[in-house]
């Protein structure tokens, strides 16, 4: 079934131009990329964002860490496209992240992990209205 996700460029896949390389990963796994932009969150965003995670211990460095650099906000689209984006990411710890993913070859750590994905098919209809509107989400 044809889903959509979204997916994230963090700060220190930005920073270290790595924002070809993950999109070129996209691509060569034949997901649509539906949508793209690049802009630099606010703290306030960073946290409206991850609001789920607030009382979390990590999350005012994770906010923190969002709203310190540009991000690449992207809606991902193809069958399944929700757990494949996901399994190019890799694990959100990249040292138990799998050979060949996102995460495993490009993430700095369990915070600066490079990418971004929804986790389920309700995560995503929350996420991608939070950066794209309806007339940017036509195919
Ligand atoms: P994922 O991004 O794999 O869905 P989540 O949703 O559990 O992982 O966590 C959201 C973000 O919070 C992660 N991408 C990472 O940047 C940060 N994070 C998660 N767990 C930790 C942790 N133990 N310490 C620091 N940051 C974390």
């Amino acid at each position: 079934m044809s889903e959509r996700t979204l997916c994230m460029i963090k700060p220190d896949g930005v920073e270290r131009n790595l924002i070809g390389a993950v999109l070129a990963r996209i691509e060569s796994a034949g997901l649509k990329i539906v949508a793209i932009r690049k802009l630099h969150l606010t703290k306030t965003q960073a946290e409206g964002f991850y609001a789920v995670h607030r009382e979390r211990p990590f999350f005012q460095s994770l906010v923190n860490y969002m709203s310190s650099g540009s991000i690449v906000a992207a809606v991902l689209q193809g069958d399944n496209a929700i757990a494949r984006w996901r399994e190019l990411m890799g694990a959100t710890n990249p040292a138990n992240a799998a050979e060949g993913t996102i995460r495993k070859d490009f993430a700095l750590d369990v915070e600066r992990n490079t990418v971004h994905g929804s986790d389920a098919v309700n995560t995503a209809a929350q996420e991608i209205p939070y950066f794209f509107n309806i007339m940017e989400l036509q195919e």
